[in-house]
């Protein structure tokens, strides 16, 4: 456990803690406890039956603020281009239900019908192929739960120069989500065609109007891609490319293309609008980083955060989520005093490659203002940068691949909001 501030040597009344149970302890004996005593109450709905069994279940009426945020950056002219964000802010544990997967589409969610889509495998191959969803669906299944993050998250942290006050967490870093998909995996259907010898490259194309495609590796394809058909146990939903999309674990979410109609097998990368104009990050020099494929090391808290507002002194749960496309989540560090000292938070098992890990620390807070920030490392050595030593590796005009450590002020009213420090 340690103090808010130690070096400044101020009263030591507001503790982070890893061991959440001992702080709680500490707080009811001290008379902060968290709940109300028993009082005698018997409410309508313990009176009589409820309501009947549905064929599809919704979530409590009570919880309909949990949405995602619909963003048109592109405005009304670029028809349903534009992205909505996960409310990471109100969600908890590790796996993002499908209604609040976050979605970017070029060009809308297109209305395909199963039986008549088809995906092609042709290029540099012995034997071009096409199939069905009805044939794919005979192959083996392999599941992979694996964090989707668009390159783009958390672009108005690295574009506006002071915090847009509007914004929730979900709001900057909800192009993130995290499902268990279940597919074949790819190298099963390019071994059915035959790869010839001089192939380097897959170009993957989706059926959507915006004919998304992406240059990937034939090394990552044959490696640990999979054509996903399922999200956690359902057919992929509509938003996510139903009845087919590429899941690449760790890498882009530009280059998981949805909606896959086509593979095309060559020896050199397409040079795709996706990998020349957009979606490479702008250096100082005015050279653009082009196949960042893997996503870097990033962590958030997302309770307490910028949307959610503190009631009053007393102990809480901090609780955010840490990914890495390079592997898996090695250690989490949480700070309340803007980075002067950290205590390592929990990480919640089973830590898995490529997949969010939500990590924990008890807070009992005496009212005084604060600035929590969490700071993630992989099992590769890499740690998240301050937002400083981010925004120096590139020119002020990049957005793509940030991945600096959040901070979040806590007001002495409790209310959170984001702050750069
Ligand atoms: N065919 C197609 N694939 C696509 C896109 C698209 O617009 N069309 N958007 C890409 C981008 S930029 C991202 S970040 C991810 C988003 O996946 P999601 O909408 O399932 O979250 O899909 C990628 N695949
Ligand atoms: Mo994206």
């Amino acid at each position: 456990m340690i103090s808010k501030d130690s070096k400044k040597k101020i009263s030591r009344r507001t503790f982070i803690s890893a061991s959440g149970l001992s702080v709680l302890g500490a707080a009811v004996a001290t008379k902060t406890a968290i709940a109300s005593t028993i009082g005698e109450h018997s409410q309508d709905w313990s009176k009589i039956p409820g309501s009947e069994m549905t064929k599809y279940g919704m979530p409590s009426p009570f919880e309909s603020n949990i949405a995602r945020t619909v963003m048109k950056p592109y405005g009304e002219v670029a028809y349903s281009s534009g992205v909505s964000l996960t409310p990471l802010h109100l969600l908890r544990g590790t796996i993002t239900p499908n209604g609040l997967h976050f979605e970017r589409h070029h060009s809308g969610v297109p209305d395909i019908d199963p039986f008549l889509h088809t995906l092609s495998i042709h290029g540099l191959v012995e034997r071009p192929l096409k199939f069905t969803l009805k044939q794919l669906l005979r192959y083996p299944n392999v599941t992979k739960t694996t964090f989707i993050e668009c390159a783009g998250n958390s672009w108005s942290n690295s574009k506006f120069p002071t915090p847009n006050g509007h914004f929730n967490c979900g709001m900057i870093h909800g192009l993130i989500s995290c499902s268990e998909w279940t597919g074949i995996p790819l190298k099963i259907l390019l071994k059915e065609a035959g790869i010839k010898s001089n192939a380097k490259w897959v170009i993957a194309e989706g059926a959507d109007s915006a004919r998304m495609n992406r240059s990937i590796s034939l090394e990552k394809i044959m490696d640990d891609a999979i054509l996903a058909l399922y999200q956690n146990g359902e057919p992929i939903r509509p938003e996510q490319g139903y009845p087919m999309r590429i899941v690449l674990p760790g890498y882009e979410g530009n280059m998981q293309i949805k909606w896959l109609h086509q593979l095309y097998i060559t020896d050199v990368p397409a040079e795709t609008k996706e990998e020349t104009s957009k979606y490479t990050d702008l250096l100082p020099d005015g050279n653009a980083l082009q196949y960042t494929f893997e996503m870097d090391v990033k962590s958030v808290i997302t309770s307490p955060s910028a949307g959610l507002v503190m009631e009053g002194a007393g102990v809480y749960e901090i609780s955010g989520i840490a990914w890495t496309g390079h592997g898996h989540i090695k250690q989490v560090e949480v700070s309340i005093d803007g980075g002067e000292t950290w205590t390592k938070a929990i990480l919640q098992e089973p830590v898995l490659d490529h997949s969010l890990t939500r990590f924990s620390i008890s807070l009992d807070w005496d009212g005084s203002e604060l600035v929590l920030q969490s700071r993630a490392r992989d099992n590769k050595g890499n740690v998240q940068p301050t937002r400083e030593q981010w925004k120096k590796q590139y020119s002020p005009e990049n957005i793509y691949h940030y991945n600096a450590i959040q901070s979040w002020k806590v007001d002495s009213k409790g209310v959170v909001s984001n702050v750069y420090i």
